[in-house]
């Protein structure tokens, strides 16, 4: 049974968080269940972590085991700031793509590091505590752990799912040495709801539950990804240039509407749903200038204006051919590879393929590359053999 002492350093540590702006407060013991761990080791072991590097069986080792992440850890305080499931409206006239609705404001990362470090400052120096705090990158699970901690459930599409946000909150956490008492598991599921399993374009969610592969996500591939694209996949991406919302948006727990913490609302349009030809002009300063202080950042340029290309490809408009071909000139590779599939796509939708034909042979007399040489030439092969919609305009209506 808690001690008044106790109580009284829960309510302290709660309430720390809440002046920080976190009003969804969780605490768990440090442990991990052998099911998480067994989980994330069959995703490892089966490859459905795809090629995200530093997911290493180390990273995992340390990530399902929060003693390592901090000796003696008791406690993993779990913090949660909602953000926005609601789609910015677009005008008529230009193609736009579409950014996850988590990277549309400020670097999250940026916001909760922030926020963390002074709490866990606090707990060091007003309780002599060990105090370790992570946001994302650090080697913490930190869905299973919220889980743990009541926060929400583990939905069909992996998400954390909040009572009254459902999906659209983003998680940090702090360990400590600190014995709070914790909160208890909800006993809430999914049930027989299979909405995400459905929507996700690619296939990635598994129908039993709560198991994604990475290899085929939208997601990984536009934001940690940094080579190629399978070409199987491309035409599904629809108009995501960094990020996927698939699952979240069909996800019909926590749709009504919620306050979004400030940092997280997107200041315009283009914050939101930039214009897909002017991301194609971006070189390296200009992608840093634009793209500072937010989560974009991570793709990195090449990446960034690759999933343009593509997304270009899925739904640009007939005038958006001249910057996909002057595309195929770019300093990158993976730009020029990704700008000859997209010409290829989008001259088919809409019957140009005499012009695409045309400037995808005159970069193929000059390309030294041998994997644009081969994108060039499959480009071309391609050109007539798709969707036969000749000038029916963009089947994702997103051109406007
Ligand atoms: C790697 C990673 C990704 C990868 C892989 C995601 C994945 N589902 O595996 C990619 C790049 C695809 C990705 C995408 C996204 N991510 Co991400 N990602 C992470 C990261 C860094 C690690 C997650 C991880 O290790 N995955 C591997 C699997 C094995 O572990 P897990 O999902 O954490 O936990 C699962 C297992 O433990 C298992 N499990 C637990 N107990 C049990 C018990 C049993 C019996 C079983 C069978 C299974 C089981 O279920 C858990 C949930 O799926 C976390 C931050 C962190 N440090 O935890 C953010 C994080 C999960 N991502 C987040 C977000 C916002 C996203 C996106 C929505 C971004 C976007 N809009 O594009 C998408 C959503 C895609 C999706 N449906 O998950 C948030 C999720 C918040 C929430 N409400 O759930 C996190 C927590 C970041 C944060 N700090 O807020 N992400
Ligand atoms: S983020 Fe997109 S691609 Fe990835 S699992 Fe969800 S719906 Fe599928
Ligand atoms: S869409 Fe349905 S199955 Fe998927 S996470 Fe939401 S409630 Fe669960």
């Amino acid at each position: 049974m808690a001690t008044t002492a106790t109580v009284t350093v829960d309510e302290r540590v709660r309430a720390l968080c809440r002046v920080e702006g976190f009003e969804i407060v969780r605490f768990a013991p440090a442990t991990l269940t052998q099911a998480a761990r067994d989980a994330a080791q069959a995703a490892l072991d089966e490859g459905r972590l795809a090629d995200m590097a530093w997911m290493t069986g180390e990273w995992l080792d340390r990530a399902t085991d929060p003693q390592r992440f901090l000796a003696d850890a008791r406690t993993a305080i779990l913090v949660a700031l909602p953000y926005h499931g609601d789609e910015a409206q677009t005008g008529p006239g230009v193609s736009r793509g579409r950014i996850a609705r988590y990277a549309r404001g400020r670097d999250y990362h940026r916001v909760f590091e922030t926020k963390l470090r002074r709490i866990a400052r606090t707990l060091r120096e007003e309780f002599g505590a060990g105090a370790r705090a992570t946001v994302d990158y650090g080697p913490l699970l930190e869905r299973p752990l919220a889980a743990a901690a009541g926060m929400g459930w583990l939905g069909k599409s992996t998400m954390l799912l909040v009572p009254g946000f459902g999906p659209w909150v983003l998680l940090g956490a702090i360990a400590t040495t600190l014995e709070l008492a914790p909160d208890r598991p909800l006993a809430k599921s999914c049930g027989s709801c299979t909405r995400c399993v459905v929507a996700c374009p690619t296939g990635a969610l598994g129908a039993d539950g709560s198991v994604l592969d990475a290899r085929l996500c939208i997601s990984y591939h536009t934001i940690e990804n940094r080579g190629p694209i399978p070409r199987e996949l491309r035409a599904k991406f629809g108009d995501w240039v960094f990020g996927c919302d698939e699952c979240l948006d069909s996800c019909p727990v926590g749709a009504a509407n919620h306050d979004a913490y400030a940092d997280f609302v997107p200041p315009d349009l283009e914050h939101a749903r930039p214009a897909l030809a002017g991301l194609l002009t971006l070189d390296e300063a200009a992608f840093r200038a634009r793209f500072k202080g937010r989560a974009i950042m991570r793709a990195r340029r090449d990446g960034l204006v690759r999933n343009a290309c593509i997304a270009l490809g899925n739904v640009g408009g007939p005038d958006d051919l001249a910057a996909l071909i002057s595309a195929l000139n770019d300093a990158s590779p993976l730009v020029r590879g990704h700008a000859a599939w997209a010409v290829s796509a989008l001259a088919n939708r809409h019957g140009l393929q005499p012009a695409a034909r045309a400037a995808l042979e005159r970069c193929l007399e000059r390309e030294q590359d041998s994997a644009v040489r081969e994108e060039l030439t499959l480009a071309i092969t391609e050109l007539g053999t798709r969707d036969s919609g000749l000038g029916s305009g963009a089947p994702h209506g997103n051109s406007g």
